[in-house]
């Protein structure tokens, strides 16, 4: 393959560019590298067999950056570099090309992971979803304050894509009809396993313009359709909750949702005609949380109005169609629409949510014990999308262990008596490709000398690492490539962030969406508890260390924008304290995103997943630190229970109250009688109000600062915590940071970590989805 698409690149660029390589600029190059590797896997993916087929129903796919990890799937990466060192030229040039960030943080990044994973595995599945414009905002800080501006991701043109005209179908609302058109992307396994398909629906008017009106200068009205057609897909939703009962956002899922289904049913339809009893034997449809929650009635719609077949011939197929998955347990997180708003956007959907619900009441009624309130999928004028997803799915999961016990127990417990065998968990998984092999060369390299590559595509490998815990020489060698990344890190930051973070310091990195639930403010304030500490002789001997942080908060979310100007104003501090300068360091990175993650998470010496026990429903991030060598310094919460199963409790870091603990104390928890009673804590929280910082006057301090003590009410202060943990997360952080000077000791935890991975892969994972819900079987000839 290497030659032909070397060939290719240079062909592509002296046709359609009329220039040769060494004189390229890097669009061209962007582009002439990405369609000569679209045309090396054409015929494959054209040909994607007959078998059943999964798809990834998802509003968001976070694709990140695609060049580096598509040429890595194909194996011609190191064939790019050489010819473009032998032309004077270095791929790193295309760190300049924006990610695809067509999704917020985990749920979107989980789906991303999967399609790697389906592919190298040789599992036909494909995603669907919508191709914003638009995708997650770009951050930027002014004065500390977070202020967002439009990303626009297509700035080098979006080579990887095909737009298929021939497969535009229409979408209808109450009060509007477009155009779905598809954009394929090639989703290309390791060593090309398997080619899938990624399909994002562009919205387009029907009509390109009004020529009348434009005629008579009337432009607006001209253009109107358009614009309101184009608005579909126009842009990302930035919350990575929910945003509640926005027309838009219900119009954008039904968008995809539509239009996905009708272009499965065209397939079907093709085969079968309209008998419509062999689809679940066809397609396995997996709804990525409640986003998609819409495709149940929408299926059974067309099934009885095209196939004209009952509901009770209907619902059944629908049902062994579709899998839903929970990411949170979140109250504000859980999908709930205002039934006049759907009438009004989809009246032509609401009836079958009615005959849906009428089902369910008198399945209910069957059996004697059950009282309808508590399921109904329309209440007090509301319609439930968990419910609904629930009860017209035959499969459940949560994300890791400890959340689906939880949706089981507590969240959803009323469903879990009555449907038992239909609740599953499918801890979730990172793909080893982009997360170790292509971010972290230096350590895949040290891995596959010592026990070969079969962890690229088989993560548990990796246990064969196990015995040389007490090799010193490899640990050595171990050490020298996280030594190699943080040197490779700290001149990144210094050239993208103007801050000189030296590679000596321990680096201790919390990077994740900005939210209460995931507690940065109790990092925050858990590092100045040390500042002071260290500068009153309290805390002795501490090794230097540089805290990093990087987070978006969604725009609306005034705490958290808070959050992160009280951070930047500790950094602000504590970096101009010469008292200090040698032993810590505080720094809040620019537009945390996928590529972001890809340098800073091999860098990391700890890894901080400190959630209030309970509500993180798994994380990945933790996942990928893990892998890349980082003990983890967290609460046992979501994935990090079976992180520290599989690495050892003692080679990470656990503190903090757990799940039953503060099932124990609710309704008594007291934040008041905690910042009384201990002075430390009462120090670091007063900072908010005390003159210590300035909020710019925007009173967000002071409102932190009452919400961690009193709440928005006086009956529920602090849901998360967060002084209850302070001084138990001060005390690991105290110990951690001791531990550290142990060099080998510590590295030797380190690689332990590396060594227990295996299980996170997300090869793994949509292993056991294809197995276990989908029924699909890996196609191994391909
Ligand atoms: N945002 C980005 C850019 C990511 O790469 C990831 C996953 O690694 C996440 C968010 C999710 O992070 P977490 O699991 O810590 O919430
Ligand atoms: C997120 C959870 C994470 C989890 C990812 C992927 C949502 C709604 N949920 O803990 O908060 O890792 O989903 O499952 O984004």
């Amino acid at each position: 393959m290497a030659e032909g698409f070397q060939r290719d690149i240079q062909a592509y660029l002296e046709l359609e560019a009329n220039i040769n390589l060494q004189d390229a600029g890097l669009r061209d190059l962007y582009q002439a590298v990405s369609k000569a590797a679209m045309k090396q896997i054409r015929e494959k993916w054209e040909n994607p067999g007959s078998g059943k087929r999964a798809c990834y129903f998802s509003a968001e796919f976070l694709l990140g950056r695609m060049i580096y990890s598509n040429l890595l799937n194909m194996k011609v990466l190191d064939s790019l570099r050489e010819l473009f060192a032998d032309n004077g030229l270095n791929i790193a040039m295309f760190e300049e090309v924006e990610d695809a960030a067509l999704g917020n943080g985990g749920l979107g990044r989980l789906a991303a992971c999967f399609l790697d994973s389906a592919a190298t595995q040789s599992i036909p599945m494909d995603g669907f979803g919508i191709r914003y414009r638009y995708g997650l905002f770009k951050q930027y800080f002014q004065n500390g304050f977070q202020r967002e501006e439009a990303d626009g991701w297509e700035r080098f043109g979006d080579p990887w894509s095909v737009r298929r005209e021939d497969e535009k179908v229409r979408v209808e609302f109450g009060d509007q009809s477009v155009y779905a058109v598809p954009y394929d992307m090639p989703v290309i396994g390791y060593d090309c396993a398997m080619i899938n398909t990624l399909r994002l629906w562009q919205a387009e008017p029907v009509r390109e313009f009004d020529f009348p009106s434009f005629n008579e200068q009337r432009y607006e009205e001209a253009f109107r359709e358009r614009n309101e057609a184009e608005m579909l897909s126009d842009v990302l939703y930035p919350n990575d909750d929910t945003d509640r009962g926005k027309r838009l956002r219900l119009k954008q899922q039904y968008f995809f949702v539509s239009a996905s289904l009708q272009c499965l049913m065209a397939r079907y339809e093709a085969r079968y005609g309209r008998e419509y009893s062999h689809f679940p034997e066809v397609y396995a449809v997996q709804l990525n949380d409640t986003h998609p929650t819409v495709a149940i009635p929408e299926l059974l719609r067309l099934f009885m109005e095209r196939g004209e077949l009952s509901y009770e011939e209907a619902f059944p197929i629908v049902r062994s169609t579709f899998a839903y998955t929970n990411h949170t347990i979140m109250a504000e997180a859980l999908e709930k629409w205002d039934v006049g708003l759907f009438m009004s956007v989809l009246p032509q959907v609401y009836p079958y949510i009615v005959m849906l619900q009428n089902g369910l009441f008198r399945e209910l009624k069957s059996e004697a014990s059950m009282e309808t309130g508590r399921y109904a999928i329309i209440e007090n004028g509301r319609l439930h999308m968990a419910r609904m997803a629930i009860y017209g799915s035959h499969s459940v999961n949560g994300v890791a262990e400890l959340h689906t016990e939880i949706l089981k127990r507590t969240a959803l417990p009323e469903w879990y008596r009555l449907y038992p065998q239909r609740f599953n968990n499918k801890t979730n998984g990172i793909t080893q490709r982009r997360w170790l092999a292509l971010c972290n060369p230096e350590l895949a390299a040290l891995i596959t000398r010592t026990i070969g590559e079969g962890w690229l595509t088989d993560l548990q490998d990796l246990e064969k690492l196990r015995p040389y815990g007490q090799d010193s020489e490899l640990l050595r060698q171990y050490a020298a490539v996280k030594r190699q990344k943080k040197e490779q890190l700290s001149s990144y930051l210094q050239k993208k962030e103007g801050v000189c973070i030296s590679p000596d310091f321990m680096f201790d990195i919390q990077v994740k969406r900005l939210h209460e639930y995931k507690r940065q403010l109790m990092n925050a304030l858990s590092i100045l508890d040390l500042y002071f500490g260290v500068k009153d002789g309290r805390v002795q001997n501490f090794y230097p260390t540089a805290f990093l942080f990087g987070a978006k908060a969604a725009p609306g979310y005034v705490r958290a924008k808070g959050i992160i100007k009280f951070i930047q104003e500790i950094a602000l501090k504590i970096n101009a304290d010469p008292q200090v300068q040698d032993k810590m360091k505080v720094l809040f990175v620019t537009n945390y995103n996928v590529s972001y993650a890809e340098k800073l998470i091999p860098a990391a010496d700890v890894s901080e997943q400190i959630s209030a026990a309970g509500t993180e429903a798994s994380g990945t991030s933790n996942m990928k630190f893990m892998l890349n060598g980082a003990v983890t310094l967290g609460t046992y919460d979501g994935a990090n229970i079976e992180i520290v199963e599989q690495a050892g409790m003692e080679n990470n870091y656990i503190f903090g109250a757990r799940v039953e603990d503060l099932d124990r104390i609710k309704g008594q928890y007291d934040p008041r009688a905690i910042y009384e009673r201990e002075p430390r804590v009462k120090a670091v929280l007063d900072t908010l109000v005390d003159g210590t910082f300035s909020d710019g006057g925007s009173g967000v301090f002071r409102e932190l600062y009452e919400s961690i003590l009193y709440g928005a009410s006086w009956h529920t202060p602090d849901h998360y915590y967060i002084l209850l943990d302070l001084l138990p997360y001060c005390d690991a952080r105290m110990k951690v940071n001791a531990d550290y000077k142990d060099r080998e000791d510590f590295t030797r935890k380190c690689f332990y970590n590396t060594a227990g991975a295996g299980k996170f892969s997300s090869d793994r994972t949509i292993l056991q989805y294809a197995r276990e819900i989908w029924g699909v079987t890996p196609n191994l000839k391909s």
